[in-house]
């Protein structure tokens, strides 16, 4: 069987910068075509930002396309890379707001949630909080923050599959620090020291993008070592893990009742390090109701060739 793979690349009709308070501009760009049914993709990390390729995974003829930075990352201002910039007003409830007020400022109605990992917890976050507003869900990677989860990638379990990367992650911290490395990272990630700053957010972040592939990718890796991009990546994702998603315990879970009406794809990566499967398993058993893909030979990211076939036969049949 032939793979789906990206639509062509496409240019923005429309962007701009939305004022959504506490000083904040969020970045946002429509694609596709302005008839079209709508579509909002949630980009990970959280401190990810969007890319020109996720633009791709959506029929152009028949979608209009909404991209948004989130707060503080990605074209979005003022940036996380500027130590000065505090995160305090930057949590899951702002973003939902800020879903709402981007919808509201292009005109949309309702609209297609998609989201991979960070972004598939904002996108049941948002769903679940605004039920009417999503017409369907595409999520990928499920992430739901919760403690075990965070352990896992952070502190013990994918250490156990990687421990010739893990070291390159532990490096930063001292070894009677090692006890709990999300806290140990986080006054190095603040540090006014800009050395010791960039050299903690390259470990974090290149952790993640050695190991967020079925089989290694060196680009990914090169781009994760970017000081500004990592130090803003590794903040923000730092300041949401510490706060375990501002998240209830279970809360995603637990909140499948009300939204388990909505159609719903989910696709996950059986050897997905990032975002185990047991998440993907949990809320499926919770919502039997959504289709349900485990690739049988994939990672964690979007653009592992099993999980990207899935993901663009979703949003082909849902145009
Ligand atoms: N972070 C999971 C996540 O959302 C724990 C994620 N991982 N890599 C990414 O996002 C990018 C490729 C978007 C940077």
């Amino acid at each position: 069987m032939e793979l789906r793979t990206l639509y062509p690349p496409i240019e923005p009709y429309d962007s701009g910068l939305l004022d959504v308070g506490d000083g904040n501009s969020m970045y946002w760009e429509v694609c596709g075509n302005p008839d079209g049914k709508p579509a909002v993709l949630l980009h990970g990390g959280p401190g990810g930002g969007c890319t020109a390729d996720h633009r791709r995974q959506f029929d152009p003829e028949a979608y209009r396309i909404v991209l948004f930075d989130q707060r503080n990352c990605g074209r979005s201002k003022p940036h996380a890379a500027d130590p000065e910039v505090s995160l305090e007003a930057n949590t899951t409830w702002h973003l939902v707001a800020d879903m709402e007020r981007l919808r509201e400022h292009l005109g949309i109605e309702r609209w297609l949630v998609f989201g991979g990992s960070w972004g598939s917890a904002l996108a049941l976050a948002y769903a679940q909080t605004h039920p009417e507003r999503a017409t369907e869900l595409v999520i990928r990677g499920i992430f739901t923050l919760r403690p075990f989860e965070l352990y896992w990638f952070y502190q013990e379990g994918a250490s156990l599959l990687f421990p010739d990367l893990w070291e390159g992650y532990v490096a930063p911290i001292p070894e009677d620090e090692r006890e709990d490395l999300i806290t140990a990272y986080r006054s190095r990630l603040n540090s006014p020291d800009r050395e010791e700053r960039i050299t903690a957010a390259r470990a974090w972040a290149q952790w993640e993008g050695a190991t967020i592939t079925l089989l290694p990718d060196h680009d990914n890796v090169q781009e994760f070592g970017d000081p500004d991009y990592a130090v803003a990546f590794a903040r923000i994702e730092n300041h949401y893990f510490v706060h375990e998603g501002f998240f209830g315990e279970e809360q995603l879970i637990a909140g499948v009742d009300k939204i388990r009406h909505i159609p719903a794809v989910i696709v996950q990566g059986r050897y997905d390090v990032c975002t185990p499967p047991a998440t993907a398993w949990d809320l499926h058993r919770a919502w039997p109701e959504a289709e349900f893909h485990m690739v049988p030979d994939a990672g964690h990211a979007y653009n592992e060739p099993g999980i990207l076939h899935r993901l663009i036969e979703a949003t082909d049949g849902f145009r």
